[in-house]
């Protein structure tokens, strides 16, 4: 059933100051009037009101003072007639208030809100499960990204491109249904223009996803290095918090730690991990063996490269060459001279080896700095449309698969009407990411990652 009442918590369990519960589906007003002092007022309220009043159990006791709030059908969340109930902030008492009330509804399964506000059409889907990201967004340019998603901009943007295939579509289709007439040629330069802009568009916006994937999803660093090369350092540094244990013997960590921090609003999840090197002991390799793994799923690796006095003039293929990095790990990796104190004070800046020191701070900036630009990460990324879900990203590929055999088509003197067959199935991809049409389990696999009561 997708129009019954259904009743969640929205605020999380525990003692506050006060706790929300919302209803929502056609008749939940009358229901809760059933249960509330003055029921008239409830009845009678226009939407958006605030009513204030007596919860009373079904023997007409009191069960809490509260306060509703009332938004009529179209104009609220799920577009429904919906209802919010703040109560006090005692556990035991939203309990009560929920036993009595599922004596009449059913509790709502998680992201059942949003979901009816998406067949309701108050949200399209990509902007459903932005409604999502933003609750779950662990720095303040996740949050932006989820919320510029949220207000549609993507939406928009990709609404634009799609109005753009479906002109260059219905040329191409008048071009068919009038091919026998005396009308003026089709100007097969100008649709090969306006196809490829559309291509470039999108393309531009496929090329960002990878950003927008790991700015959505949390982006992984991972610290690597032989035994003693001050990764638990930088890993304290970092967090600014001494998290790790940090001795002089080589080996201290073993099994790797993670935590996340926020690089300039951007969602960093750091490890620190067991320095590498062939060991016999059994505890210590089963940690070296984590920390390759780590540094294969990584986004990006910091590797250090520790520092002593005698270290002269910096030999980069050497290092590159001692650390035993694959290729593939190396091109993800910034390499770090760690312990930069140490050196003789004139020792001369490479270019491919950033120096640091958790003693005296140098460097920590540049490190930082380092990793956002490596990761292509600048402050203006979430002030554009972003694809951030790799389902979004996937249907726009699928989309300029077909925009691309479109153009071919053209280009090729195929016939127009394979152009408009294929420019069809780039608008039906792009489409799928508003969810004009979604198939049940779609929906049921992005809305059962939501919270309850959303
Ligand atoms: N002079 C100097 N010493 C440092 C610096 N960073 C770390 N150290 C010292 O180097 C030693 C090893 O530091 P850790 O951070 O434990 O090194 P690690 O890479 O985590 O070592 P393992 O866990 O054994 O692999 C400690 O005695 C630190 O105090 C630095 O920037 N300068
Ligand atoms: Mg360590």
């Amino acid at each position: 059933m997708t129009n019954d009442i259904i009743i969640a918590p929205i605020t999380p369990a525990g003692y506050a100051a006060i706790a929300v519960l919302r209803l929502s589906g056609k008749g939940c007003i009358e229901l809760l009037a059933r249960h509330f002092q003055p029921a008239g007022k409830l009845l009678n309220s226009p939407t958006h009101r605030l009513v204030h009043g007596y919860l009373q159990d079904s023997r007409g006791n009191d069960l809490d003072e509260v306060l509703l709030s009332v938004f009529r059908s179209p104009h609220s969340y799920t577009g429904e007639d919906s209802l919010e109930i703040s109560c006090h902030g005692n556990p035991n008492l939203v309990n009560r208030i929920l036993k009595l009330l599922l004596q009449s509804c059913r509790l709502a399964k998680p992201g059942e809100f949003t979901l009816r506000a998406y067949l309701n059409g108050k949200l399209d889907l990509s902007q459903a499960e932005a409604v999502n990201d933003l609750i779950k967004a662990q720095a303040s340019k996740a949050e932006s990204a989820a919320l510029m998603q949220l207000k549609g901009k993507l939406s928009e943007y990709l609404q634009g491109i799609l109005e753009r295939i479906t002109e260059v579509r219905l040329r191409c289709e008048l071009a068919i249904d009038f091919a026998d007439q005396d009308l003026p040629q089709i100007d097969l330069v100008d649709l090969a223009n306006r196809l490829q802009g559309i291509i470039s568009d999108a393309a531009e916006l496929a090329s960002k996803a990878e950003q927008g994937r790991i700015i959505r999803e949390g982006i992984k660093v991972c610290l690597a290095g032989a035994p003693n090369a001050g990764k638990s350092s930088l890993f304290n540094a970092l967090l600014q918090q001494n998290r790790a244990i940090v001795t002089p013997h080589p080996g201290t960590t073993r099994d790797y730690l993670e935590e996340s921090i926020s690089l300039n609003g951007f969602p960093l999840v750091i490890y620190d991990t067991a320095g590498l090197r062939t060991s016999q002991d059994e505890i210590e390799s089963q940690g070296i063996a984590k920390s390759y793994e780590l540094m294969q799923e990584a986004d990006l690796i910091v590797y250090l490269k520790e520092a002593t006095p005698q270290t002269g003039e910096l030999n980069f293929p050497a290092i590159l060459r001692e650390s035993g990095l694959s290729a593939e790990l190396v091109s993800k990796t910034i390499f770090c001279l760690s312990k930069a104190d140490l050196l003789p004070e004139n020792t001369p800046e490479s270019t491919q080896i950033t120096f640091c020191s958790t003693i005296t701070n140098k460097g920590l900036d540049g490190l930082s700095d380092q990793i956002l630009v490596r990761l292509n990460l600048s402050d203006e990324l979430v002030n554009k449309p972003l694809i951030t879900n790799s389902r979004h990203l996937a249907a726009l590929e699928n989309s300029l698969v077909s925009l691309r055999m479109a153009l071919q088509s053209l280009q090729d003197g195929l016939g127009f009407e394979f152009t408009a067959f294929e420019l069809s199935s780039a608008s039906a991809a792009l489409e799928e990411i508003l969810g004009v049409i979604s198939p049940d389990d779609l929906l049921e696999q992005i809305f059962s990652n939501f919270c309850i009561g959303k």
